[in-house]
């Protein structure tokens, strides 16, 4: 019972493919409490069941990130049902569809501001307004993908955004470690979620990554979730700032 005692919040579960509901999983099995949030209320109806499933079933709130009032909100809730949190998930990106295939310097401002806004800025203020309620030993665990570290076909404006965002954990870690609270982020490989939908050509992603990483497959949200519950957890109590591939190990290759 490695995450026994701990509780913590996990936004971005869509759906029982979501990467979120993997981590989901692995903290609940081994004995942690979990907030759930849901962007809008056709999602609220999936994450409700999931909440059930994992004894949350009054700790569901919407939040769309978007929405600096509601990520207010969201503090006001948790302080009420949860009071201190050990630990916050942030497994949410959106680019709109016109920034994940075609040339990429097309892209529009509008694009970019958005991209920008909803998979990187977020994070910034997500954890900024739930900071008081961080326990002094807390751990921020964010997601991103090797298309931030190198170019990859039609990742395109989300690339841009993911090299941002794994910065940002850096810099969040180092602002934030002085006060107990860890940051890190899992470059996961390729997986078949409703957000990966909107890549171009994404089946060709898995087949590549699965022919061309050292483990000759691809992964699971059930090995993502594993390695995030080991990052939220206090086996990793020394690891901060830290961008750590799930990949089958594809990022080695030359
Ligand atoms: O191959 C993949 N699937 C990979 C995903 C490889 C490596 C990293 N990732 C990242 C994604 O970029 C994202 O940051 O993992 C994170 C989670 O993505 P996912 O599990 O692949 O996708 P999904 O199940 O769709 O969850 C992402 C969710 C959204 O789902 P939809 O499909 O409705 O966009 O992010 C949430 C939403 O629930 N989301 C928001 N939540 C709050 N406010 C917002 C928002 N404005 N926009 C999207």
């Amino acid at each position: 019972m490695l995450m026994k005692g701990k509780k913590g919040v996990i936004l971005g579960v869509a759906n029982n493919k979501s990467i979120a509901y993997g981590i989901a999983k692995a903290c609940a099995q081994q004995g942690a409490q979990i907030a759930f949030t849901y962007l809008n209320e056709a999602l609220q109806k999936r994450v409700e069941p999931i909440a059930a499933e994992f004894g949350s079933d009054n700790l569901v709130y919407p939040c769309d990130v978007s929405k600096p009032e509601e990520i207010k909100a969201l503090k006001e809730s948790l302080e009420r049902d949860l009071g201190q949190i050990d630990f916050i998930v942030h497994s949410i990106a959106f680019a709109p569809k016109e920034g994940l295939s075609g040339r990429f310097y097309d892209i529009s401002r509008e694009a970019f501001d958005i991209a920008m806004d909803i998979s990187v800025y977020s994070l910034i203020e997500v954890v900024r307004e739930l900071k008081p309620l961080l326990s002094d030993n807390s751990s921020v665990l964010t997601l991103t993908y090797y298309g931030g570290a190198k170019y990859i076909p039609n990742y395109n404006l989300m690339g841009i955004a993911k090299a941002a965002l794994e910065m940002t954990t850096k810099y969040l870690a180092e602002d934030l470690g002085k006060d107990g609270i860890r940051v890190n982020a899992i470059s996961a490989g390729p997986i078949k979620t409703l957000a990966a939908a909107g890549i171009g050509d994404f089946r060709f992603m898995l087949k590549w990554n699965e022919a061309h990483s050292p483990l000759k497959k691809n992964v699971t949200i059930d090995e993502v979730g594993n390695s995030g519950m080991y990052l939220l957890s206090d086996l990793s109590s020394a690891v901060t700032g830290e961008i750590h591939y799930v990949d089958g190990g594809f990022n080695i290759m030359g």
